[in-house]
């Protein structure tokens, strides 16, 4: 009878950055607090309807005042980097022109108080909490943001760029622009294709605007953005659903990719989306090309495309998950996905370095009787992207570090409190911590820095 081969560990090489990432409005709390101004997430979470379980994040995880405890949590898992955002809203409360130094201080004394730690941090200028007050006057939609933009990116980066040796400029611009402003379901809660297209295009632009005020700045730093990536697949092989397919990928994928290496807008979306996207003047397309350090991929999960299934008015195909092993998010766990985004990046697209920004899943954890939190699916999750990962690597993919989304459960969004994604559970009634299972796998896999 053949013996069953134990799998070789896979190992990750010296260097390579084990992390977690946050943002902002998700954790910060303290809304109001130290000069910071409301932000359209503020004032989006407050308005009824809008949010699904009628929470905000006005309080949030009390980052704002426990950090210095979440560092402590992040050194005794042995993170190497942690990936968090800037609160625009804070550090300008006007959007533009007076800087608030409370809000600067803040998040000197954390970029610090990581260093100190021996954690490389990773800062995000925009992860989606634009100040109102910019919102009025056009938000996204309106060009007038990337001269904000630029000057908020510029007054960070003077005083933190000689500490922060990775910046990320934008978070996921397909959900800023689509889910905010096209459909209604985030902050500013728009529906208007044309006001997303615009959007999209002036992220894009702010971006690029951004990446050499940054390098001025910061000259040792690294500097990319963060896109949300999921491989479209087609439900069938019927060349209607492979059309499908290729167009979802169109809208969320290449529609951000091919822009950021100079192949310019893709003629399909370009044609599909006909007059919206007047927006793009002359020389718009070459700063939105200005080479990059490194991209940061988001990654979730696919989208399987089915043609009859187009859905008025977002356009796009239904996606269908055919594996029933899904997360609290309806999102199928599907490792491959990330191999096959990272070695597509790696060969259309050659990026000079790739970091996995994000990854992670929401499950409905709870405290056992024995004060613990036994996630053992989200460990699961973990192990096999961390295998993908690894997969990606062996093909040649420049892959530098992997960051788990999250290091704490948190405010998700439309969702409010009530998907949790954390390595640590969150009580948010008490602000109680407690290390879930999966940060106990994650803690000693980082030590080991190998799957067995
Ligand atoms: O919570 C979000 C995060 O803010 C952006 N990427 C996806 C996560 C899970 O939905």
């Amino acid at each position: 009878m053949a013996s069953i081969q134990a799998p070789e560990p896979t190992t990750f090489p010296e260097g390579f950055l084990w992390g977690s990432a946050t943002s902002s409005y998700q954790i910060e709390g303290a809304w109001n607090a130290g000069g910071k101004s409301e932000s359209i997430w503020d004032r989006f979470s407050a308005t009824p309807g809008k949010i699904e379980d009628g929470t905000n994040g006005r309080v949030a995880c009390n980052h704002y005042e426990l950090w210095p405890a979440d560092i402590s949590l992040m050194s005794s898992l042995g993170l190497q980097t942690y990936r968090f955002s800037l609160s625009w809203p804070r550090i300008l409360p006007e959007g533009r022109g007076h800087i608030n130094k409370p809000g600067l201080d803040f998040y000197s004394r954390l970029v610090d108080a990581l260093l100190e730690a021996g954690i490389v941090p990773s800062v995000t200028l925009y992860h989606w909490d634009l100040p109102q007050i910019l919102q009025d006057l056009g938000g996204w939609p309106d060009r007038m943001i990337v001269a904000a933009f630029a000057e908020y990116a510029d007054a960070v980066t003077r005083h933190l760029g000689d500490r922060v040796s990775m910046w990320s400029t934008i978070n996921e611009p397909w959900v800023v622009a689509k889910v905010g402003y096209q459909w209604g379901v985030h902050a500013p809660g728009h529906t208007s294709q044309r006001e997303a297209v615009r959007a999209a295009h002036h992220l894009l632009l702010a971006h690029g605007t951004a990446v050499p005020i940054i390098r001025a700045n910061s000259p040792r730093a690294d500097v990319g953005i963060v896109l949300n990536l999921a491989p479209q697949h087609a439900a069938s092989t019927g060349s209607d659903d492979r059309r499908a397919a290729r167009f979802v990928d169109g809208l969320n994928n290449r529609w951000f990719l091919d822009p950021l290496v100079g192949f310019g807008y893709p003629a399909d979306i370009s044609a599909f989306y006909g007059n919206d996207i007047d927006v793009v003047q002359p020389g718009d397309m070459q700063i939105i090309a200005t080479p990059l350090d490194f991209l940061g991929v988001n990654y979730y999960s696919r989208g399987v495309n089915r043609a009859e299934e187009q859905s008025v008015p977002r356009n796009v195909p239904q996606t269908v998950f055919p594996s029933d092993e899904t997360t609290a998010m309806d999102w199928e766990v599907y490792p491959a996905g990330l191999t096959e985004t990272l070695v597509r990046l790696h060969t259309h697209y050659q990026f000079p370095a790739l970091y996995v920004t994000e990854n992670g899943a929401a499950y409905d954890d709870e405290v056992s009787a024995d004060g613990r939190v036994h996630d053992e699916r989200r460990v699961s999750y973990y192990r096999r992207h961390v295998q993908a990962a690894a997969q990606a690597m062996a093909l040649g993919v420049p892959l530098r570090g992997y960051y788990v989304w999250s290091l704490m459960d948190n405010f998700e969004w439309a969702h409010g409190l009530s998907k949790r994604f954390g390595l640590v559970y969150v009580d948010f009634e008490t602000q109680e911590r407690i290390l879930k299972d999966s940060a106990i796998w994650y803690r000693d896999f980082i030590a080991a820095n190998s799957i067995a």
